[in-house]
């Protein structure tokens, strides 16, 4: 206890000089009624994670109301983190092109995201502020006050990206976000992201947590490949050889 005591205090000390300057992020009051993203997982040859991040203003108009359903998240390098990077992906999908996080008050990564004082965290940091993905199959919808859907806003998301990553960092997965059909004016032909994660998390209320679940959604198994599979051809050998060197194989071209 007092080790812990003693490192946290030296912790603090380290980080007081830049704590001092941090500015708490405002809340987003003026997020438009019709501004709605969704940012995609690519299907990736050797790795099973797929799903989406879903992104409406609020219906108050502050803050945005995010549906996060992923699912085929690894069954080791857990709690999984994510969020908004400060730029999008590149068109050859490499995850380290997103640069850092959303952090338009300079807040910086350190100290960790105090969830009771979300405005004091990065405007990027949403597990930090909604919390860590426990579980390989994951659904949470919730409102994040900092971030905005307004283009003049500072913390403006719309034209960025989210990356998930394994606990200590390494990029697993990362997707540009998009414009969606607007909420008012959604056709069943275009079913959104956000229709189905609401529907799942209006369901349960709280995350999901299934590690036996179906890390393969059917969605996965059924769809045809995508270009980008192609871009992978090589690392099919892998994806034979099991889950777990897929995994390896995936995660050292990642680091590399
Ligand atoms: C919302 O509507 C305004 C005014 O019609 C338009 O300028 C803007 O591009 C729309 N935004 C989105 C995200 O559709
Ligand atoms: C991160 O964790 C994964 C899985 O546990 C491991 O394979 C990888 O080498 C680690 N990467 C770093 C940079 O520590
Ligand atoms: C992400 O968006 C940027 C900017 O529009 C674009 O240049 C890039 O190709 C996109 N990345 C992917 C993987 O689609
Ligand atoms: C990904 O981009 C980083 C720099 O942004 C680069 O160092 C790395 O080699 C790239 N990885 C691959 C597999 O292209
Ligand atoms: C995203 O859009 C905002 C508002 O138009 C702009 O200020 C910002 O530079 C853009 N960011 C990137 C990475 O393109
Ligand atoms: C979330 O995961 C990160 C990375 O493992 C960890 O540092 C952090 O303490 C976790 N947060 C919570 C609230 O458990
Ligand atoms: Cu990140």
């Amino acid at each position: 206890m007092l080790v812990k005591s003693f490192s946290l205090f030296a912790v603090a000390a380290a980080f007081s000089a830049h704590a001092a300057t941090v500015t708490p992020a405002p809340i987003a009051t003026n997020c438009p009624s019709n501004a709605s993203y969704v940012a995609t997982l690519p299907k990736k040859a050797g790795n099973p994670l797929s799903g989406s991040v879903a992104a409406v203003s609020a219906t108050d108009g502050k803050g945005v109301r995010f549906s996060v359903s992923l699912s085929g998240l690894p069954a080791e390098g857990g709690p999984f983190i994510y969020h908004i990077h400060a730029k999008p992906v590149p068109a050859d999908g490499n995850c380290t092109g997103t640069g850092a996080h959303l952090d338009p008050y300079n807040r910086g990564e350190v100290p960790i995201c105090d969830a009771s004082k979300p405005e004091t965290c990065q405007t990027g940091d949403l597990s930090g502020k909604h919390g860590n993905i426990t579980a390989q199959t994951w659904s949470q919808e919730y409102v994040d006050l900092f971030t905005s859907t307004n283009k003049n806003d500072p913390s403006y998301f719309g034209n960025l990206s989210i990356v998930v990553h394994l606990s200590n960092k390494t990029r697993i997965g990362c997707a540009n976000f998009t414009t969606q059909q607007s909420a008012n004016n959604s056709s069943s032909a275009y079913p959104s992201a956000t229709t189905a994660a609401s529907s799942i998390a209006q369901s349960t209320q709280k995350p999901t947590y299934d590690i036996s679940g179906p890390a393969f959604g059917s969605k996965t198994a059924s769809s045809s490949p995508t270009p980008s599979q192609s871009q992978f051809a090589g690392s099919a050998v892998a994806h034979r050889v099991g889950g777990s060197a897929a995994l390896f194989a995936f995660v050292v071209a990642l680091v590399l």
